[in-house]
């Protein structure tokens, strides 16, 4: 399967996406054997409000994409739909015209498993689509909250689409997304006050949300507190588009491939992958870690120790410390049977 997926096969690729969606656990061996190979693709993430116009932006920018011979494979991530409902599909449509070209791939998912599995889900889903060979994987998410951001932040570059009518009043930008984005692109600027946007834009990241940007990327680090001066000297351009129409397209194009040509230039490119491992990393080893202490607690036995800390037997710090000792032991032991 390995060598069909690496050969372009998309019946083998496609049936990898849906057992990483299931989670199945055979996933986890084809993506062990698939890491090698990845590490190639630029990784885009397409965030911002609902009806934007990211899914129009983004078939817009493949069709692009595919006119100067680069391959696409395309994540539309929706967390606000439990199954496959009418915002995707209305995707599918659109991109309708995308389809049998073997140089794009379109892949859409919904919730599964909460947010955070979402986030995991969607990273090895563009794990695979890497491997694969794809030069560009666009993950389109909703921009609403935390989580959505953390999907975002999947990728080497972020992509924040905003609209026109927010006027002067920089308080209307969520402050949060735009820390995140490199490349802000104000679309349907076929609408009145687009140039007002651009402005508001402007001036809230010359006031420095750059500094906070920095903050924010620098904030997931364990491990190297004296590398955190990435990213300072990036200015997120700010485009104006329509992408109904197939406007300014290339201008974004153009954006994503100097915030490309910057991180490669002056290692941040590895330092952004550095720090993502750092986090997928923490998070693996404490979902693993949680997995192993509530393996060798019986419920019976948290249950008991719940009616004590309840009946003020006890505290709720030394009962976790107890339980916390007695299960590292328990863990050494079975260990050391083995
Ligand atoms: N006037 C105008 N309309 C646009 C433009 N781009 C997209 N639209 C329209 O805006 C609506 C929403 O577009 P989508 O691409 O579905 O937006 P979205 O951000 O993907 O929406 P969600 O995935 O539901 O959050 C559609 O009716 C588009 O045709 C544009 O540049 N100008
Ligand atoms: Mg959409």
């Amino acid at each position: 399967m390995l060598a069909r997926l690496l050969n372009g096969d998309r019946r083998a690729l496609a049936r990898l996406l849906t057992r990483i969606e299931n989670q199945d656990t055979d996933a986890v061996a084809m993506l062990t054997a698939l890491y090698a190979y990845t590490g190639r693709a630029h990784l885009i993430g397409v965030t911002g409000a609902p009806g934007t116009g990211k899914s129009t932006l983004v078939s817009a920018l493949t069709r692009a994409l595919r006119e100067r011979g680069r391959t696409v494979a395309l994540l539309a991530v929706d967390p606000s739909s439990p199954f496959t409902g009418g915002a995707v599909l209305g995707d599918r449509v659109r991109m309708r015209d995308l389809a049998g070209d073997s140089g794009v791939f379109i892949r859409s998912m919904a919730s599964r498993g909460g947010l955070g599995g979402l986030a995991r889900t969607t990273r090895d889903m563009a794990r695979a689509l890497d491997a694969a060979g794809f030069d560009f994987v666009l993950i389109e998410t909703v921009g609403a909250g935390q989580s959505e951001i953390e999907i975002a932040r999947l990728a080497q570059t972020v992509l924040v689409v905003e609209v026109p009518g927010l006027g002067d009043d920089v308080q209307a930008i969520k402050a949060g997304i735009l820390e995140i984005a490199d490349v802000l692109v104000v679309n349907k600027a076929d609408r009145p006050g687009a140039e007002n946007t651009v402005r508001a834009l402007r001036t809230m990241l010359e006031l420095g949300h750059a500094a906070a940007r920095e903050r924010l990327r620098a904030d997931f680090t364990v491990e190297d507190r004296v590398e955190n001066t990435v990213l300072s000297d990036w200015m997120p351009p700010i485009v104006q588009t329509v992408a109904s129409e197939g406007r300014g397209i290339g201008a974004v194009i153009e954006a994503l491939d100097a915030h490309r040509a910057y991180l490669r230039s002056n290692g941040h490119w590895e330092q952004i992958e550095r720090r993502q491992l750092e986090l997928e990393l923490l998070h693996r080893l404490r979902d693993g870690l949680l997995e192993r202490l509530l393996d060798q607690l019986s419920m019976g036995e948290i249950g008991a120790v719940i009616d004590q800390v309840q009946s003020r037997a006890i505290d709720p710090y030394t009962a976790v410390s107890r339980m916390l000792a007695e299960t590292t032991m328990m863990i050494d032991q079975s260990h050391s049977e083995r």
